[in-house]
């Protein structure tokens, strides 16, 4: 599939936008400026651009704890994510729900999660809504391998399979859930394969080649903007950090490590773009763009004020119970 200039050069600014938040995350949790818990996305960047280059502003994503990526790739505000890291006033969550709690509506993003498995649900939810109100949007659902041995996954797919609903699902297999390798939690190799039960197409990616998952989700999408139904994609993919910001990681193997670092989705897409009519310059002026709008959102963040104490007990009902409450 042959992606213009243009475009290749927005997929390359999508995934750079996200290392470069995700190391600059990094550096600040370790710094102590960001309280909770951070779960990184580092070196599985080409999945959620790849999925999220298919997919329009109002269409929608559900995503995990692990989140932050698909955020970016999907239009979030770098400075609001980065103030609710924070725990700032002016964050997503005006600084009371953190890293697993970040949603844009206006982007269709349905919001980061920190209950394994839910969003598998809210995704089957997104596709019934879209599905009833007749338009041609679409829902992907990304989560990781560890969720797959939920119920939900299982329900989920069930439900999307027989109304036959406009949801993808996108599975990450970094090969852990926390310090379990998947080996250790499940007896499959491909976790593609558990879509054959519920009578949909199931793929098994390279996760860290951009253009791969692109190329899978393309399909995917477009077939389910078709009504024809779900599909399960796997992207084959490591983390190249622990769990979370604080997990040493000491379960990984250092071999395997070192093999995935090999396969990091930003050099192999940096030498795809090389060999394809880029020069080193255009790639670098890319690269200090993206240094400075993180800059941006860091100093936006650092600049804003914390929450007020009283605010504490204000947004915590949803607006529909808020409205239903003083009716
Ligand atoms: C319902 C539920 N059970 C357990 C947990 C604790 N927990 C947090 S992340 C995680 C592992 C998730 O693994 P995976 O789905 O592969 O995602 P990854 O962290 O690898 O991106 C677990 C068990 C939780 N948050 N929610
Ligand atoms: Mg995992």
């Amino acid at each position: 599939m042959k992606l213009t200039k243009e475009k290749l050069q927005d997929m390359y600014l999508r995934m750079r936008k996200i290392r470069e938040f995700e190391t600059k995350a990094m550096g600040l949790f370790a710094e102590g400026k960001i309280p909770g818990f951070v779960h990184l996305y580092l070196g599985e960047e080409s999945a959620a651009t790849g999925v999220c280059f298919c997919l329009r502003d109002d269409d929608f994503i559900t995503s995990t704890h692990r989140g932050h990526g698909h955020i970016i790739a999907k239009g979030g505000d770098l400075k609001f994510m980065m103030a609710e890291l924070f725990g700032k006033e002016t964050g997503y969550c005006k600084g009371k729900g953190g890293s697993m709690h970040i949603a844009d509506r206006t982007k269709g993003i349905l919001g980061a999660n920190g209950i394994v498995g839910a969003g598998h649900s809210i995704a089957a939810g997104a596709g019934l809504s879209i599905s009833c109100r007749k338009t041609d949007q679409v829902c992907v659902c990304f989560f990781g391998d560890g969720s797959t041995n939920q119920g939900t996954f299982h329900e989920s797919m069930n439900l999307a399979s027989i109304w036959k609903l406009p949801v993808v699902f996108v599975c990450e297999n970094n090969n852990y859930g926390i310090s379990m390798s998947q080996a250790r939690h499940q007896a499959i190799k491909d976790i593609a394969d558990r879509a054959a039960s519920y009578g949909v197409p199931g793929i098994a990616v390279d996760g860290n080649d951009v253009l791969a998952v692109y190329e899978a989700a393309s399909e995917a999408i477009a077939r389910a903007r078709k009504g024809l139904g779900p599909t399960l994609i796997e992207c084959k993919t490591y983390r190249q950090r622990g769990h979370f910001e604080g997990d040493a990681g000491a379960y990984k193997p250092p071999e395997e490590q070192k093999e995935w670092l090999e396969k990091d989705p930003i050099p192999r897409f940096v030498k795809f773009l090389t060999e394809n009519g880029f020069s080193a310059k255009e790639l670098e002026a890319i690269d200090a763009s993206v240094g400075q709008e993180i800059a941006a959102a860091i100093k936006f963040a650092e600049d804003s004020p914390y929450p007020a104490v009283e605010k504490t007990v204000e947004d915590i009902y949803s607006d529909i119970i808020e409205e239903v409450r003083t009716r």
